[in-house]
Parts: structure tokens; sequence; C-alpha cells
């Protein structure tokens, strides 16, 4: 039975060519076990590119999967900020999200098909961002939640997030890689999740990652196509799914070329890096970084965003957690607030163009995946913590007149 949502896709393995019938449940290759692809069928496409409306994700309904019952609560349409900085980079800010990080962007189509499914609810192991959103989103369609996580590798807020939401949440031994087997040996079994009672929504669901695709659409709209797109990269679902939504609008005729894809890694959970080098597969076995949205050793994406990143002209670059928490107070002083993994993109930014790698004049975009509040603690521990304890008037007094208070206008 072919869903009517899915009908303007075909689903093709990338490795081997294989094509299946569209379905919420096939995610891999029946033959050869790859991730398989969604692609648009062009005939079946109609979108005037000059007259879309409506705001966010569904803005761009034409050229996703369509339901019945949506469950939104108005993700996307994120903003694209300058950076005084560097006038030629924009951070495009997906801490302005319902939830804080760019998962919403998933979860609004993911759990919109979850939900129009026969299923109890969706699970999801996760560093944290996937947790809460698929959580809340959960939540607004009236559907169960469980969250698989590495107990002790979850930032505060992220946590917080899925607790108040009312997620099932499940703590595992080890790192989101072991999380990860947890619910892809429990639900995907020979490729197929079955009927399962509870959808899996991480990543390797093709269909949540359409929602993602979005960013690119967003960032054509709102400036053109830039020369470089630099993504933070942890499963690499996102940088697949930026670079997809680029290739569609080019397979439309919308525009005319591609930015290149910069992957950027924290240098301690780096396997797409050392994949990139020639240096055996894309995996590590202990990733270790503040950055614990991107601590994952073992990318299950690691084939889409290597694609992604080869075809567009990019490259994957590794930053050390010190740029992290630099680049985390650059963006810091120009008011914009993400949590580390985001700070990734400006960290790449900043090396590829002390290496030379890219030039200060080309137009960049910096994709800021998650906000600062996400992960209170790192925040707390920044060498920039100049909080003092007073405990009179005429101390706070003593402070703006002696001029130790910075007052910058
Ligand atoms: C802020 O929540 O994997 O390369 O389980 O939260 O698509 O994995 C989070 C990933 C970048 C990496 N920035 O995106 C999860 C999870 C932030 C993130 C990434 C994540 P992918």
């Amino acid at each position: 039975m072919q869903l009517k949502p899915l009908s303007k896709y075909a689903l093709k393995c990338p490795r081997c060519g294989y094509e299946v019938e569209p379905s919420p449940y096939i995610m891999r290759c029946p033959r050869c076990g790859e991730l398989l692809d969604a692609l648009l069928i062009a005939e079946k496409i109609k979108i005037r590119w000059g007259e879309l409306r409506g705001r966010g994700v569904w803005r761009y309904r034409d050229l996703l999967p369509e339901f019945k019952n949506v469950v939104t609560m108005g993700e996307g349409s994120t903003p694209l900020i300058r950076l005084r900085a560097y006038p030629n980079a924009y951070v495009k800010f997906e801490g302005a999200n319902p939830t804080g990080s760019f998962k919403d962007r998933g979860m609004t189509v993911g759990v919109s098909l979850a939900s129009s499914l026969r299923v109890r609810g969706v699970i999801v192991a996760s560093t944290g961002n996937t947790a809460a959103s698929a959580a809340a989103y959960s939540a607004r369609a009236g559907i169960d939640c469980m969250v698989v996580l590495p107990k002790g590798g979850v930032a505060k807020g992220k946590l917080g997030q899925a607790i108040l939401h009312g997620a099932r949440i499940v703590e595992v031994p080890g790192t989101f890689d072991n999380a990860l087997e947890y619910v892809l040996s429990t639900v995907l079994e020979s490729g197929s999740a079955g009927n399962a009672s509870y959808y899996p929504l991480n990543s390797i669901n093709q269909w949540r990652l359409e929602g993602q695709k979005t960013i690119a659409y967003e960032i054509v709209e709102e400036g053109g196509v830039p020369d470089y797109v630099f993504v933070p990269v942890g499963n690499g679902g996102n940088i697949y799914a930026i670079w997809k939504g680029f290739r569609e609008l080019m397979e439309l005729n919308i525009i005319d070329k591609m930015p290149k894809m910069i992957g950027v890694q924290a240098s301690g959970a780096a396997p797409l890096v050392k994949y990139w080098r020639g240096l055996g597969e894309a995996k590590v076995d202990k990733p270790s970084t503040v950055a614990s949205a991107i601590r994952i050793g073992k990318p299950v994406n690691w084939f889409r965003a290597y694609r992604a990143v080869k075809y567009s002209g990019g490259t994957f670059i590794d930053v050390s957690d010190d740029e992290i928490l630099a680049a985390q107070r650059i963006l810091g002083k120009e008011g914009i607030g993400v949590e580390p993994a985001s700070a990734a993109s400006l960290a790449g930014y900043l090396k590829a163009l002390n290496s030379g790698l890219i030039n200060v004049k080309d137009k960049v975009v910096l994709i800021a995946t998650g906000h600062a509040l996400k992960d209170p603690d790192t925040l707390l521990l920044s060498s920039d913590n100049n909080a003092i304890s007073i405990s009179s008037i005429n101390e706070l007094k003593a402070l703006i007149i002696n001029g130790n208070v910075k007052i910058k206008y």
C-alpha cells in the first residue's frame, strides 16, 4: 500500500541503485543495507518559487510529504544574522525554533507521519536535542515518546525539556553510539521497522530529514546561494539534508549553482574527518568533546554526509574544544547565544580562513544548530564568567563609579 503523503517520492539506494516503493517503515536498502534516498519525482512537483505562501517549514509543503493533520508549532523561518566581525558570514540561528534546535524542522514532518500511522508513539536515541524535540512534538500530537539517552551525557536544558514534555526517559551506559544501537537493534531489524508500536525518528529516517532540508530553501529565499555552508556534524543527517535541499532547487532550476558544504566536527569526535583523510573507517571508539550534542563516534549517516561534502566540492574539518568555546564567546559578544556544538561552525569558519582554505570575501552561512540555553553548565564554566558577589547598595555604586563595570555604548 502506498501512503499518499509519500506519493511524490521515489525511494532509491544511493549505493546499488535498487528502488523500493516509498514506505514509512523502509529506511535501508533491502539489497545492500545502505540508507535510502527519498527523491522527489520531478514530474509530480508543482511549485512556483516566487509565489510561496505561509511561513516556516510548511511554506515548502509542495516539496515535502503532505499530511491531512500536520503536527506543527511554527518551526522554521529562523533568522539569518550577519556577523559584525565578519560581514560576509551569516549565522542561520536555529536556536529560534520552538524547542531551540533545528530538530524541530524534522520532527514536524516525522511526528506528523508517525501520528498518521497506527503507532503508540515514537522512539529516538539522542544526545539531547532530538529527545527534546521528539518529546515536545509527540506531546503536541498526543502520542507517546520514548527517548534513549547516554547516561550522564546529555546537557541539562535538553534533559529538562524531555522531562517537561513527558517523554519516557531511558538511560543507557556508554555514549550516544550505544544508545542508538539499542534503538536500532530493537526497532529496525533487517532493514525494516516492521509495524513497530514505537516509530523510530532518528536521522536514519529519511522522512524526518525532509523537514530539515528546508534550511537550504530558507537560505536561498533570503540571501541566494552562498559560496560555503558550514555545518556541525554528529550523525551527519543534517549536512546531508541541507545539501539535498540545495540539490533539489538545482534540479528544479530555481538556483544555478551549489554551495560547498563544509562539515565541522570536534577533534575528539571526528570520525568523518578521519575517513575523509583516508585514515580508516568513519568510526572512533571513545568520542570525547565538550560539545555533547556531537559526541558521536559512529555516525549512522556517514555515507550521506560524505556524499554531501564530496559532491558539493567541500571538505570536512575538525576543531578543538578550545576553538569551539572561543567561537561560542565570539557569537555571544554579537548577541547570538548558541550551544557548544553549534559554535563549531564558526570555529570551522575561522580555521578555514586562517588556513587559506577560504577567503574573507567568500559568502558563507554558518548553521547555528542549537540555543545557548540548552547547555547552561558550559556557559557557567566559561572563562568570561566575571560574576562577583556584593551585599550592599554602596558596593554597587562604587562599582559603577569606579568604572569597574564595563558599560559599552
Ligand atoms: C546542536 O540530538 O544527534 O550531524 O541526538 O544537537 O545531523 O547529527 C544532535 C545533533 C549539531 C549534529 N548540532 O547533527 C541528537 C543529535 C546540534 C545537535 C548536531 C546535533 P547531525
